[in-house]
Formats: structure tokens, sequence, C-alpha cells
């Protein structure tokens, strides 16, 4: 076992047994130019936890961990995208319609994918979600529990949106939980901090919080030789 120095008290694990899931770092939420700008916000925000994500997905492939990487989208036809969520906002942009980085939250368009930075590697399973949580309308449940995952590294956008209802959903299905916190990131600052906060109150309600600097000294712990999957 290994453990992480985190809040609100040590988070031991086996990367065996653990997954690292990078949630829905799309250039379209992350990079300037994108659907996240065209709404607004100020993407450095997001982009600045893709560097320790970086790290982190480095050091776990090296430790042989599982990765998962998510992304939030719906099918060219539209046909997942509830009217409620299309409604929402009155953007005059929105889900479905041509975007800066092409047709917006829609897969197999290029503001869809993944940053350039974390591309997923072959044999890393990506969900891709019609909804905020990971588990709603995915087969990711059926990925971990395949694989006897018990634990998950969170990593990934937004922090109180698609990160926060997935380790709420992961909590109620039974995984501990352990979110990094320079690793995940929000428009708002302000939600960014109680966004945390929530996760490691009242004793962990949701799960643990540590950073990217802190799991890497656990993972360094792992002989080179060793990977979790021999
Ligand atoms: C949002 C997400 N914020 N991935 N999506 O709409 O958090």
């Amino acid at each position: 076992m290994l453990i992480v120095q985190a809040e609100p008290y040590a988070f031991e694990f086996d990367p065996a047994t653990a997954a690292l899931v990078i949630i829905d770092m799309q250039r379209d939420f992350v990079y300037k130019g994108g659907f996240g700008e065209a709404l607004g916000n100020d993407t450095s925000l997001l982009l600045k936890a893709v560097p320790p994500t970086e790290r982190v997905l480095g050091a776990a492939r090296a430790a042989g961990m599982f990765v998962v990487h998510t992304r939030e989208g719906h099918r060219p036809d539209l046909a997942d995208l509830p009217q409620a969520k299309k409604r929402r906002g009155h953007l005059k942009v929105g889900i479905g319609d041509p975007g800066p980085m092409g047709r917006i939250l829609v897969r197999g368009e290029h503001g869809h994918d993944i940053v350039d930075e974390l591309k997923p590697a072959p044999g890393e399973p990506i969900v891709d979600k019609p909804g905020k949580g990971a588990f709603y309308a995915t087969d990711l449940d059926t990925i971990l529990r395949t694989r006897g995952i018990r634990q998950l590294i969170v990593c990934g956008v937004t922090t109180e949106v698609c990160v926060h209802t997935t380790v709420r959903e992961a909590n109620d299905r039974g995984y501990d939980c352990l979110v990094l916190e320079d690793c995940v990131g929000s428009y708002f600052p302000e939600f960014q901090a109680v966004g945390i906060k929530m996760i490691k109150a009242q004793g962990g309600i949701f799960g643990w919080v540590s950073d990217s600097t802190r799991f890497l000294e656990a993972l360094a712990k792992v002989p080179p030789a060793r990977s979790a999957r021999s």
C-alpha cells in the first residue's frame, strides 16, 4: 500500500486497484478560442491544471496504473441531448451548433477531443458521457469493476461541475476518491475553493484532497521495474 498525505487524513492505495480518472480535459473547455472562452470564461484557470496533470499521468503510466479519460459530449445527431440541456442559458451558440473548434460538444469534433498534452495512450479507455457525471449513461462502472478498481485518483475540469458530480456518483458506488487540487480547475476561483472544501469536509464526505506533488511523492515509492499490471 502507498500513502499519500491528504486531507482530511492520509489516503492509502494500491496502484494495482486504483485508477487515474481524468475528467473532460477537452479543448473546448481548456484552450483559448474554444466554447469555454466564447461563454466569457478565463480558460487560463483551467489550463493551469494541465501541466501538473501531465506529470501525474506520466507517473501513473510508469507505475502501471489503469488510466481512464472522459469527454462530455453528444452524438452528431444530438439524439442524446436533452432539450433542457440544449435550451439552458439561452445561448446564441450552444451545444451542437458550429463553434470556434467545430460543432460544440459533439463527438468527433476538434473541440470535443482531449487536449494534446494529455492525449490518451493506446489501451486507455475513453468514456464519452452525455451528462456531467461520468457514471451516468456510460459503461465506466463496468470498466472499473471488470478491472478490479476500488479507488480513483481524480483530475480534470470543471471542479464544481463534472469533477464534483463524478466524485459524488463514485462515492455512492463505493469507490474512494482522491482529488488532486492543482489538477482540477474551475472558471470561478470561489467555486474552486469551495468545491475542494466540500469534498473533504465532515471527515471526507465525498473523499480526500491532496495535490500532484504529494501524489507523485507517494508514487515514487513504487520500484521502477514494478508495474501494477504485472
Ligand atoms: C461543464 C464540465 N462545466 N466538464 N462541464 O459544463 O464540467
